[in-house]
């Protein structure tokens, strides 16, 4: 898989090349191609940002480098692209599986009160909002969806199953682990995980994801009912 990002701030992305993520690129298990915006502003200063029409707060980014960059980085448009956004549609690990089974994505990151309508229009396939709420640049809504879908990509994670086995891969919300020591400032781990008895350990694990699921996301509950898992 491929995934381009679109910014202004291509030094942010730095933070991917560490841990998990950075052990993946470096085996080349999918590949990331950041590219500064500004590189493609035609403008004799650089400029990639000006007045709204019609007035108001703040600065809007100008088309123009933004449809050069994003045609010169997916010229046959053979990428999804997407834009990050408060208005876009809700990501969720669901969303996040279907990404990731795409061969290429191109990230369109927007920064000050937005970007010009015409380019969403124009050169985006779909806008997606990783939370109810508003950061400074689509930059880290980004990161986000590219450390989610590179857990799916083989190899990236220990084990094939670790990507399936937890939160929300059943719709439920995980159990608790332990490790050790089996005690830990007077707290000790469950005995049932000491047992060795798979089928009770499952069972145990269940009871406990049904519990927390119940208590802090009821509506994950319901939504697993509707759709029958
Ligand atoms: C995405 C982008 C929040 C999200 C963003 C989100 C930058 N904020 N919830 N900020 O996924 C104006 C310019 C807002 C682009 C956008």
């Amino acid at each position: 898989m491929k995934i381009s990002v679109l910014t202004l701030f291509p030094e942010a992305y730095s933070a991917l090349y560490q841990g998990i993520i950075g052990k993946a690129l470096e085996k080349g298990l999918f590949s990331l191609e950041i590219t500064n915006i500004r590189d493609y502003s035609a403008n004799k200063h650089k400029k990639c940002d000006d007045y709204p029409f019609g007035g108001g707060a703040g600065m809007v980014m100008t088309p123009q480098p933004l449809h050069d960059a994003i045609n010169a980085v997916d010229p046959e448009h053979k990428a999804k692209r997407i834009y990050l956004s408060p208005k876009g549609r809700r990501l969720d690990q669901d969303a996040v599986r279907a990404l990731a089974a795409e061969r290429e994505i191109v990230l369109v990151n927007g920064s000050y009160e937005g970007i010009d309508e015409r380019i969403i229009e124009l050169d985006v396939d779909y806008e997606i909002s990783i939370g109810d709420y508003v950061l400074t640049s689509g930059d880290l809504a980004s990161m986000v969806i590219i450390d989610a879908v590179a857990r799916y990509i083989p190899g990236v994670l220990g084990s094939e199953e670790s990507t399936e086995e937890e939160s929300f891969s059943e719709g439920l919300l995980e159990y608790p682990q332990y490790t050790r020591p089996q005690s830990f400032m007077g707290l000790d781990v469950p005995e049932v995980l000491l047992s060795g008895n798979h089928a009770e350990i499952k069972a145990w694990r269940k009871k406990k994801s049904l519990e927390i699921t119940a208590s802090r996301r009821p509506d994950l509950l319901k939504k697993n009912k509707e759709e029958g898992v």
